[in-house]
């Protein structure tokens, strides 16, 4: 694993409607990040925030269905231009949300430097959702879409106007609350999905197995999207959009343990964290316990 680490705060609320999700990288950083992997051998860099602009926050735009699209916009094409040149200066880039629409920018700054860049996708959700297949307009549910070039113009051409990702190199994993759209998109497209049907019959150590096998054949580089609300919320209570049932706090540690072992990932961002919703900085320090065991920590 890259030893030179740069992290990148994104305080973006705007991809949904619940406020605190900004204040999730200082959450993250006052969980103690830095010391943890500084004691884990890691030189880190810590680039600050990116500026998010001020945004009208329209409950809806009837003609996109799209909230607060120009804002959210700006910021991924910031995160973008800034997570590129982490990599080009040889970093390995850690990003913090903020909602996940800003995993639009971080897969556009680093799929410049990738071929066949391969992404996990630690979410309940599937984020696959377009202006016209959304239930909220919220763009939090639409990166992965996107990514894939699919979507309203304005987020498609972030960082160039080509896809950022191939469907057969996204693996989802804790899947347990896809929209009508999404579930056709997976279908049509041939993404491959572990629902939490899937973790809970596989196991999630086959579960990982597997996914390092197919992603390790075809990718020159991986991208961990870590959403917090994969997590089970009573794990990870502090997320804006909680669903029962979701992947253990041990079973998330195993996960990190594994993609640790296999060498594959080349860059991650760890999302949804909302301090307001959380019972004192739980979630947040979640997060920096398995970003430590991603980074190398051993428990023996
Ligand atoms: N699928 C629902 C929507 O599109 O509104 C919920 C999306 C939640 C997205 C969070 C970030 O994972
Ligand atoms: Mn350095
Ligand atoms: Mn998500
Ligand atoms: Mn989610």
């Amino acid at each position: 694993m890259n030893k030179n680490i740069s992290i990148i705060g994104v305080p973006m609320d705007l991809g949904q409607m619940r406020r605190g999700v900004d204040m999730g990288p200082s959450a993250i950083r006052y969980a103690g990040v830095v010391e943890r992997l500084e004691n884990l051998g890691y030189e880190i860099k810590d680039l600050g925030d990116i500026e998010i602009g001020q945004a009208e926050r329209v409950h809806n735009n009837p003609d996109t269905n799209l909230r607060n699209l120009k804002a959210v916009a700006e910021a991924g094409g910031k995160l973008a231009s800034t997570v590129d040149e982490v990599i080009s200066s040889g970093d390995f880039p850690l990003i913090f949300g903020g909602d996940h629409s800003i995993a639009i920018g971080t897969l556009a700054g680093v799929s410049k430097h990738y071929e066949n860049l391969g992404v996990i996708w630690y979410d309940a959700h599937g984020d696959l959702n377009t202006g016209d297949t959304s239930p909220s307009g919220n763009i939090h549910g639409m990166p992965l879409a996107v990514s894939l070039g699919i979507g309203h113009e304005d987020l498609t051409s972030i960082g160039g106007s080509a896809p950022k990702i191939k469907p057969e190199n996204i693996v989802i994993i804790g899947a347990r609350s896809l929209d009508e759209g999404e579930r056709e998109l997976i279908k049509e497209k041939g993404i491959k999905v572990y629902t939490m049907h899937e973790v809970d019959r596989m196991g999630m150590a086959k579960v990982m197995e597997d996914a390092i096998t197919y992603l390790k054949d075809r990718t020159d580089g991986v991208h961990l999207s870590l959403d917090l609300d994969g997590l089970d919320p009573s794990d990870a209570p502090g997320v804006g959009t909680p669903v029962l049932g979701g992947i253990s706090y041990r079973e998330s540690h195993l996960a990190m343990e594994m993609l640790e072992e296999a060498k594959i990932i080349t860059s991650a961002e760890f999302v949804e964290v909302n301090p307001i919703l959380d019972e004192k900085n739980k979630t947040a320090t979640v997060a920096v316990a398995l970003m430590g065991s991603l980074f190398g920590e051993k428990l023996l």
